[in-house]
């Protein structure tokens, strides 16, 4: 930033005196927010300041996953500078509005005083990380925990206790027994009398209640302990209130395939790095900027509730049951 700063302060300088009337004074717009703009094919990033009026803008063709997602995975996404993918920084007579660059066609007011633009040659470097990339699912178990216990199963490479195809560290409810991973790991709720580490084994047998479909031990599965059917089999209980599930002395079975669906809460953090960049001052001597690196900024999309199975029917169509497709067929 320095860097920039020193190089535009003599740019400007020297601009200053062939045109008298250009002084740019300063290009700090490291407090300055990221903003997002644009539509399904181009996006707009761009910061501004008022004192003195100038934005920097980083227009890229690159088509946005959804409305607040730009990239749904994280890695590294590199772009050429070029005709599509261009940065400019401009110098304006008066306040510039917040939809200055989210306007197809730009408004009239402010005036530009000064452009640079890019030219061909250099490269625009997007980092997508997901913010809740330690606990991906949420479900207080760590990613790294989850992405690497021994199960029998595994999904994208990743462990899946349940083979549901959803691996561990994706899934709400890891063994698929309708009690979704948060309450098996909470003691205070469970209150079981073995712990696997931090967790609660109700029956001991060294397999966590979040991780074993039968945790009370009894031969019945704890989803089909479900008297209800509610998907929810911590709602029935005795007396004393301890659910059927959790009970081994209470064992009636209730045949029930039917599961929660696993819905997650995610946002990505986007750092945008430009390098390479070569700026030339539009209407005047061509005066050139010169940066080898310059981040223009972060910016967190809006946090949104993901199914990771909508991925996996992507890749591998589910298998409806066969039985209740066209009731009415012949
Ligand atoms: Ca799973
Ligand atoms: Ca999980
Ligand atoms: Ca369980
Ligand atoms: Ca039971």
């Amino acid at each position: 930033m320095k860097k920039l700063l020193s190089i535009l302060i003599i740019a400007a300088v020297t601009v200053s005196c062939d045109d008298g009337d250009i002084i740019i004074t300063d290009f700090d717009f490291e407090d300055r927010q990221l903003q997002w703009c644009g539509d399904q094919e181009t996006q707009v990033f761009f910061k501004t300041n008022e004192d003195p009026f100038e934005a920097i803008a980083l227009t890229v063709n690159l088509p946005r996953v959804s409305e607040n997602v730009l990239l749904d995975e994280e890695g590294v996404l590199t772009l050429p500078i070029n005709a599509e993918n261009q940065i400019i920084y401009r110098t304006f007579d008066g306040e510039i509005g917040s939809s200055y660059f989210c306007n197809p066609i730009p408004p009239s007011s402010p005036t530009v005083r000064e452009e640079y633009r890019s030219s061909s040659g250099g490269t625009i470097v997007i980092t997508s990380q997901l913010r809740s990339s330690h606990d991906h699912d949420g479900d207080g178990v760590p990613s790294e925990v989850e992405m690497n216990v021994e199960a029998d199963y595994t999904a994208h490479g990743y462990p899946d206790t349940d083979g549901d195809g959803i691996p561990d560290y994706l899934d709400t409810d890891d063994d698929n027994d309708n009690v979704p991973t948060a309450v098996e790991i909470d003691q205070a709720r469970i209150n079981a009398p073995h712990m696997v580490g931090p967790y609660p084994d109700t029956d001991g047998d060294g397999i966590p209640n979040y991780r074993d479909p039968d945790d009370d031990g009894d031969g019945v599965l704890s989803r089909e302990e479900d008297w209800n059917e509610s998907r929810d089999p911590s709602d029935d209980t005795n007396e004393e209130g301890l659910p059927h599930y959790l009970n081994p002395e209470i064992s009636d079975r209730f045949p029930f395939n039917s599961f929660r669906p696993t819905t997650i809460r995610r946002s990505f953090r986007y750092t945008i790095e430009v390098r390479d960049l070569t700026l030339i001052r539009l209407g005047g001597d061509g005066e050139q900027i010169r940066l080898e690196q310059y981040t223009l900024g972060t910016f967190d999309s809006p946090e949104e509730s993901y199914d990771p199975a909508d991925d996996i029917e992507d890749d591998e169509p589910d298998e409806e049951d066969p039985g209740e497709e066209n009731p009415n067929e012949d």
